[in-house]
């Protein structure tokens, strides 16, 4: 039987395990990445682990999420980083560099590697032929120390893309629809390999929009084969000489296989407030708009911009609309700006943001109460865009210039007079890397620079004889790593977990925070309970870690997602699922709650456990499911407690 694209990266990389689907499998990490709002845990996980210099191939270090530098909290955290990279052997790329996931396809990202990256967008690089995998920090940590990083191995989910995008159709049309079929939940496990006869019409930016919004559902990554394409777009990067073809096998092996018609499909967006609630353009033709965002890691290449541009050329942004562009890049925007495409937006009446990921992450532009924003990042999660109130729609660039210019969301398919802006590939990207900071061949006597603002990573102790305490809180279904630990305007505590723990589900319940940590003190153990799919998102360890800090144990859920159940676990948090998923109803927020055995049945390799709820008296059967490694790990209280 032939290899899939997956399976045959997977197998050049693998340390131990099979690839059947299921079985845990370790695997060799190439290159890694971090931004800024990660970065500073997994370099002080890093140094806690005592290594020396990094082992893996290549580290980069970028600088992306947190530009806006407000106080002295993310100057510190930017020169912590520079010191850490140049005295561990790290690059690092500046703030005012560009977005992590555009500069590494854009620098470093190489067919057949694997990358695992602290966010959750790595699957980014997924567009160049690589497994791009992203996870918590400290995973990361790991990687860069020269360990290998366990996954589930996947099922491989073939999408099938035939016909050809129509004009005003796009990647962020195409990838919409997969939200719309496979939706947010239920792909834990499970990778996308895009294939098909519409390969060709793709090029390396459009497909890296469609495996950037695969992490929307959950999948452990997506990835596209390396092909002609794939050249062409390295050697118009001056990086050709790294391009090598990566095909599946003839008779490759799936364990399913979807179709996507590129010619049946209109232009969609993602109404509030999740990225797989899809509706068609068309539906909402005339719904006046406030805002209009272009950019983030999913569709803020130069091609994108290039065609806003072309749309916006000689004409004006509607007096009630603010429209802000952050190109993704320092070479996106040297190219933009060479070609005169800066002063057509310019001209416009455009707001040239920062080429960082700035609203998207919410720390800045967050629109008016109740307020309409289109944009064109990849999550519009209640409240992230830093206004609960505010509706979000997340649609391609052309849909958002248009409806920048008008003022209202327009149907382009029913513009006819309109020319679509079709771009080409350029033959050669311009600029250069003045802000990429190589590490000296030797930085050990690099000091490294520590602001007030930047404490020892937190340790947890070993898991308890048994776990006794309250649901300190009871969630429902979807809660994101933004409800459990808001990023935007807090984003400046990344370093400083006693000051963020404050902020747990700030949102969700403001009196969490204090509820828990008075519980903590007064030696009582705190469980979460949750519903469906609980963790999506982000790759934040922080969701993890600050609740860890405030004393929970447990995390009772219907489901949980992958990034998060990693997290949870390498800080000693035990993840469990109810065996009955109507078993959720039988616990109220507040009632006691006790796991008598749960340190000597996690010993004993358990996969049930049995609670009682004490204040109602009865018992609930828990699915727990651990590896070996990972019941270690639970056993210690997180990975930082066992040999690394
Ligand atoms: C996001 O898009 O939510 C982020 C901010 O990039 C996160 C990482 C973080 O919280 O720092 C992610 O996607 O992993
Ligand atoms: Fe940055 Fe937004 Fe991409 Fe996250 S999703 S890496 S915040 S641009």
């Amino acid at each position: 039987m032939g290899l899939n694209v997956v399976q045959k990266i997977l197998r050049d990389h693998l340390v131990s395990g099979t690839l059947t689907p299921g079985a845990e499998l370790a695997i060799r990490i190439d290159q890694t990445l971090t931004q800024d709002a990660t970065g500073t845990m997994a370099y002080l996980q890093f140094e806690a682990m005592g290594v020396h210099r990094v082992r893996n191939e290549l580290a980069v270090s970028y600088v992306d999420h947190n530009t806006v530098q407000v106080g002295f909290e993310n100057s510190d955290d930017h020169a912590y980083l520079q010191s850490v990279a140049a005295h561990y052997g790290i690059v690092f790329s500046k703030a005012g560099n560009g977005i992590c996931h555009q500069l590494h396809l854009e620098r470093f990202g190489v067919p057949g590697k694997t990358l695992l990256g602290s966010d959750s967008h790595t699957p980014t690089g997924g567009g160049l032929g690589m497994i791009a995998i992203g996870a918590g920090g400290l995973d990361v940590a790991v990687a860069m120390g020269g360990g290998p990083f366990h996954l589930t191995a996947p099922k491989v989910i073939r999408i099938e893309l035939t016909g050809k995008l129509r004009p005003w159709v796009t990647a962020k049309d195409a990838i919409l629809k997969v939200l719309q079929m496979f939706s947010t939940k239920g792909n834990v496990g499970c990778v996308f390999e895009y294939g098909g006869p519409a390969l060709k019409t793709l090029n390396v930016p459009e497909r890296a929009t469609i495996t950037n919004m695969g992490a929307e559902c959950g999948v452990t990554t997506s990835v596209f084969p390396s092909d002609e394409t794939t050249r062409a777009f390295l050697e118009a990067q001056g990086r050709g000489d790294v391009w090598r073809e990566i095909l599946p096998d003839p008779d490759a092996a799936y364990a399913r296989t979807v179709t996507v018609d590129l010619d049946a499909l209109e232009p969609l967006a993602a109404a509030p407030h999740s990225p797989d609630n899809i509706v068609t353009v068309a539906s909402l033709a005339g719904k006046r708009v406030d805002q209009v965002l272009i950019g983030s890691c999913t569709n803020s290449s130069f091609t994108d911009l290039k065609a806003v541009a072309k749309l916006l050329k000689g004409q004006t942004v509607h007096p009630d609309v603010s429209l802000g562009i952050a190109p993704g890049s320092r070479q996106v925007l040297t190219m933009l700006a060479a070609d005169g495409s800066v002063t057509d937006l310019l001209a416009a009446g455009a707001r040239l943001l920062e080429n960082a990921c700035g609203f998207c992450i919410g720390n800045s532009l967050s629109p008016a109460s109740d307020a309409v924003s289109l944009r064109t990042n990849n999550r519009n999660f209640e409240g992230r865009s830093g206004t609960k109130s505010a509706r979000v729609y997340l649609v391609s660039p052309p849909v958002a210039a248009l409806a920048a210019i008008h003022g209202r969301i327009v149907d382009p398919l029913l513009m006819t007079e309109l020319k679509y802006p079709r771009v080409a590939m350029p033959k050669h990207f311009e600029g250069d890397d003045a802000l990429l900071i190589k590490p000296p061949a030797d930085g050990a006597s690099v000091a490294v620079v520590r602001g007030p603002n930047i404490g020892d990573p937190p340790r947890n102790t070993p898991l308890p004889g048994a776990l006794a305490g309250a649901a300190t809180i009871k969630v429902g279904d979807r809660i994101t790593t933004d409800h459990i630990m808001p990023a935007g305007a807090r984003l400046k505590f990344r370093s400083n977990i006693p000051a963020y723990a404050q902020f747990v589900f700030e949102g969700v319940d403001p009196e969490f925070a204090q509820r828990a940590a008075a519980a903590r003190d007064a030696g009582r153990h705190n469980f979460i309970i949750a519903g469906e799919s609980y963790g999506q998102g982000s790759s934040r360890e922080h969701a993890a870690l600050c609740p860890m800090f405030l004393g929970v144990r447990a995390v009772i859920a219907k489901s949980l997602e992958r990034i998060h159940t990693a997290n949870l676990i390498n800080v000693g948090i035990l993840p469990l699922t109810f065996v009955n998923p109507a078993d959720y109803d039988r616990i109220a927020a507040g009632d006691e709650l006790l796991l008598a055995g749960a340190r000597a049945e996690i010993e004993a390799g358990k996969n049930r456990l049995m609670l009682v709820n004490t204040t109602r008296k009865i018992e609930i059967p828990l699915a727990v499911s651990l590896t070996e490694r990972q019941q270690k790990i639970i056993l210690a209280g997180g990975l930082l407690n066992t040999e690394h």
